[in-house]
């Protein structure tokens, strides 16, 4: 990042900084933010921010070369996430929109499993299949990274490297069976149209996949829309595979190329230790061999509060209330409960349906504090399989992925 540009988001973090738009909350500078744990400030307190083209001004960005940018947990109070707050993970340098040209991009579907090989322009896959719309999430699996110790190499998330979004775009398995695949495919890998850091035209800077069981779920997508709009041009325009539930990793961006393979797809960033995590827990700081490291599969069941933002003050008499949403990688949210003495007691909180399998839900709550004082608000999501999150952080592993703590907000009544 260049200088000005940090001078410029100092400036403008300055003029943003402690003032919140809630009429509710009477302030959020009334106690040292030094003092209150680190994981539970805003990343946008302590953190150096600056615009990104197309982006909300208040996502962090973690890094310009390559793009990396995640928002703050306010900004992902919305239902459904614009394309402005989805978070961006880039890998490489993303084709410049020039050399993006909708009437010429195409998808070629091919590999040793595929029993033809095909390709399609943007145009035919939108004729030639039936079109769905789904609201899937995506959160990187290496969102929250920053709160391992020993730390991991790596984007260090904080919360926001989450989403979700509804994508309309034609299933995989549609596509999948025009081609033909044989009975010994065991793995998807996909090509985008992204460049190595490196300049380096033969190397790919990432190539993953998913195992062919979720490649042919109904809500496996090749989509060209967010929210009934084009992708915006750094989470893939004109066209991206999209996962919900599996590592955002798996959902291949500027998607020119699906190879159908009857081994674990070998592309960049497949092997390990990349998106792995030891097959079996090993204690922190351990250096693991490759061979123990197992391809993480569906996220962890999670929540983010996203209303208020910590370091709110309210009123004793005042009832706060708080919302966000949970997701549990490829199972259901079941319950949803909040704390405010420090996981001592639960309560629980609303929590709606998902609006179709892999949707992020919604919960709410509206809290009575029993007197003045510092709390902390906790929340936490139990998965229909009977597994919460845990309250602190979780297996320590080499590549800091899947910490699924519980979200935590400083809250002071005055
Ligand atoms: N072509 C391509 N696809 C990609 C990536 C990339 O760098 N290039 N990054 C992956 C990773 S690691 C993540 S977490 C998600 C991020 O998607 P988003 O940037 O739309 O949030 O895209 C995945 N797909
Ligand atoms: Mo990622």
């Amino acid at each position: 990042m260049n200088k000005t540009v940090i001078t410029n988001s100092r400036r403008r973090f300055l003029k943003n900084g402690g003032i919140t738009t809630l009429s509710l909350l009477i302030g959020t500078d009334l106690f040292t933010a030094d003092n209150l744990p680190k994981n539970i400030l805003s990343p946008s307190v302590d953190r150096t921010a600056f615009s990104l083209p197309g982006k909300h001004p208040e996502m962090t960005v973690l890094n310009d070369r390559p793009i990396n940018a995640e928002a703050p947990p306010h900004l992902l109070d919305e239902p459904l996430t614009s394309g402005d707050r989805f978070f961006v993970r880039n890998n490489g340098i993303p084709p410049s929109m020039d050399a993006i040209d909708t009437d010429t991009w195409t998808l070629t579907i091919e590999g040793e499993s595929a029993i033809n090989s095909k390709t399609y322009t943007l145009q035919e896959l939108k004729s030639k299949f039936k079109q769905y719309t789904y609201q899937l999430t995506l959160e990187c699996g290496g969102n929250g990274r920053k709160e391992f110790n020993p730390p991991a190499k790596g984007n260090q998330w904080s919360y926001g490297a989450v989403a979700c979004a509804a994508w309309t775009g034609v299933r995989l398995k549609d596509v999948l069976a025009d081609v033909g695949i044989k009975s010994d495919a065991i793995y998807i890998g996909y090509h985008g149209k992204d460049s190595h850091l490196s300049g380096d035209l033969n190397k790919q800077p990432i190539s993953r996949g998913v195992p062919i069981k979720k490649a042919l779920e109904d809500e496996s997508l090749i989509a060209w829309a967010m929210n009934g709009e084009d992708l915006p041009h750094l989470n893939g325009y004109p066209l991206r595979l999209v996962f919900g539930g599996y590592p955002a990793s798996c959902s291949g961006k500027w998607l020119s190329k699906i190879v159908v393979r009857n081994q674990v797809h070998d592309g960049a960033k497949m092997a390990a230790p990349s998106y792995r995590v030891p097959c079996k827990p090993v204690s922190p700081g351990t250096k693991v061999p490759n061979e123990n490291m197992c391809i993480i599969e569906s996220m962890p069941v999670k929540s983010l509060i996203t209303f208020p933002k910590t370091g709110a003050t309210i009123k004793l008499n005042q009832k706060l209330p708080i919302r966000g949403h949970a997701w549990a990688g490829d199972l259901e949210v079941e319950r949803m409960h909040y704390s405010i003495d420090f996981g001592a007691t639960w309560q629980p909180c609303e929590l709606s349906a998902p609006a179709n399998r892999l949707a992020w839900q919604h919960f709410s709550a509206t809290i009575i504090f029993p007197e003045t004082g510092y709390y902390e608000v906790w929340a936490k999501a139990t998965a229909n399989n009977g597994k919460s999150q845990p309250m602190v952080l979780p297996g320590w592993n080499p590549k800091g992925y899947l910490n699924n703590a519980c979200h935590r907000l400083a809250i002071k009544v005055v």
